[in-house]
């Protein structure tokens, strides 16, 4: 499928406001890819893709889990916002003909990150964090750090999330807190 056939899809999967984000994604993803030496076709197609199916019905999600065992089966025990990664980057490969391993690894690992996050995996969960619609506490200083470290930008990223979801109350995905760790680890 060429990409403006993806993006058509894809923009008919979303609101106009995630379509925006998507937008502000892809924006970013490419310049952090031309910056810290990941390949800004391959960052441009993950960009495009990472939130294909944010918007499905979370039933529709957990049937696509269910039905292909390789995908990780307990996510449901944490948030429902954990499924869309997982599912994405299985309809890009199954329903969307892509066949890049790196592209998919970065649609797939881009909530949560994963120990050992490549070049292309960071680009993307970074750019998801910080593109220009984004408007969160911290968001600021994380675009600061990113000048110079998406390891330290990503930290950042992380630790706001694990905060926010400890404040909630909520169950924290392990995968998470292991990533946070593997990039600390990074900087020693
Ligand atoms: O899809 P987006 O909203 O663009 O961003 P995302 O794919 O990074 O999803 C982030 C959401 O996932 C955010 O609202 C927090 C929620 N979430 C729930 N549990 C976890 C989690 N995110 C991470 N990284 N880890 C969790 O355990
Ligand atoms: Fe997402
Ligand atoms: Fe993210
Ligand atoms: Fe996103």
């Amino acid at each position: 499928m060429h990409l403006n056939e993806l993006i058509e899809r894809t923009r008919s999967q979303m609101p106009a406001k995630r379509w925006q984000h998507t937008l502000g994604v892809v924006e970013t993803s490419v310049k952090l890819a031309e910056q810290f030496g990941a390949d800004p076709r391959k960052a441009e197609i993950a960009a495009v893709l990472h939130d294909y199916c944010k918007f499905w019905p979370v039933d529709k999600q957990l049937r696509i889990l269910r039905d292909n065992p390789e995908l990780p089966q307990d996510l449901p025990e944490y948030d429902n916002a954990l499924l869309h990664s997982h599912v994405g980057a299985w309809i890009a490969r199954h329903e969307l003909g892509i066949d890049d391993e790196e592209v998919l690894d970065a649609i797939r690992w881009h909530t949560s990150g994963r120990v050992g996050m490549t070049a292309l995996d960071k680009v993307v969960c970074l750019a998801d964090y910080i593109e220009p619609n984004r408007d969160f506490p911290g968001v600021e200083k994380m675009r600061e750090l990113a000048r110079h470290s998406m390891e330290r930008a990503l930290i950042a990223g992380f630790d706001s999330t694990i905060s926010f979801l400890l404040q909630k109350g909520k169950k924290i995905y392990p995968l998470t807190v292991m990533s946070r760790n593997a990039l600390i680890g990074e900087l020693e």
